[in-house]
């Protein structure tokens, strides 16, 4: 096979632009929010009565931008103590935010509105209700009681990007079923 010097040329230009192509897709996933671009505005803590499968969605994290400006949520990591603090590889306890509904996989959060993580399952999925994004968990069966995590009584819930401790809410009682 015989290349003219243009085809060279060529070839040398898409192959550049292949590797140029490289760091920027890899760049969506090394986001490091500052602490303090968002607030934990309500965590609910227990579902009212027996902690059964199908009232896990009792138990979530609403936050929100602190500031003025919008703030790039994706990849944000949404977890409670245990999981924080615990190496076992089992992914329970913790949820990765990759896109918000109606954004595909961008998650840019303006202000005014919220996401809420909730523990459970929806049918349908992840949808936007208003200014609010709800997402959905999944959480494991075999996940805490019946696939509630957050503690009653005592625990946290961190807001993590990259190395950031972007935001976190800790309790210590079991007055209620939500924590604000
Ligand atoms: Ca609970
Ligand atoms: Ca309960
Ligand atoms: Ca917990």
């Amino acid at each position: 096979m015989r290349l003219n010097k243009s085809a060279l040329l060529f070839a040398a230009v898409v192959a550049a632009a292949g590797l140029a192509g490289s760091p920027a897709s890899a760049s969506t996933s090394a986001l490091d929010l500052p602490a303090g671009a968002l607030t934990i505005v309500e965590v609910g803590t227990d579902a009212m009565g027996s902690d059964t499968w199908a009232n896990r969605n009792r138990e979530f994290v609403t936050f929100k931008v602190t500031g003025g400006a919008p703030v790039d949520v994706d990849g944000l990591v949404v977890q409670d103590n245990w999981s924080k603090n615990n190496t076992n590889p089992h992914t329970c306890n913790k949820y990765t935010v990759t896109g918000l509904p109606g954004q595909g996989s961008a998650a840019m959060l303006q202000p005014g509105e919220t996401v809420t993580v909730f523990n459970g399952s929806r049918w349908g999925g992840n949808y936007k209700n208003g200014t609010e994004y709800r997402l959905y968990a999944k959480s494991d069966v075999d996940c805490g009681a019946s696939g509630h995590f957050l503690n009653n009584d005592a625990d946290s819930v961190w807001l993590t990007s990259g190395a950031t401790q972007v935001a976190s809410k800790s309790w210590d009682w079991n007055g209620g079923y939500t924590v604000n």
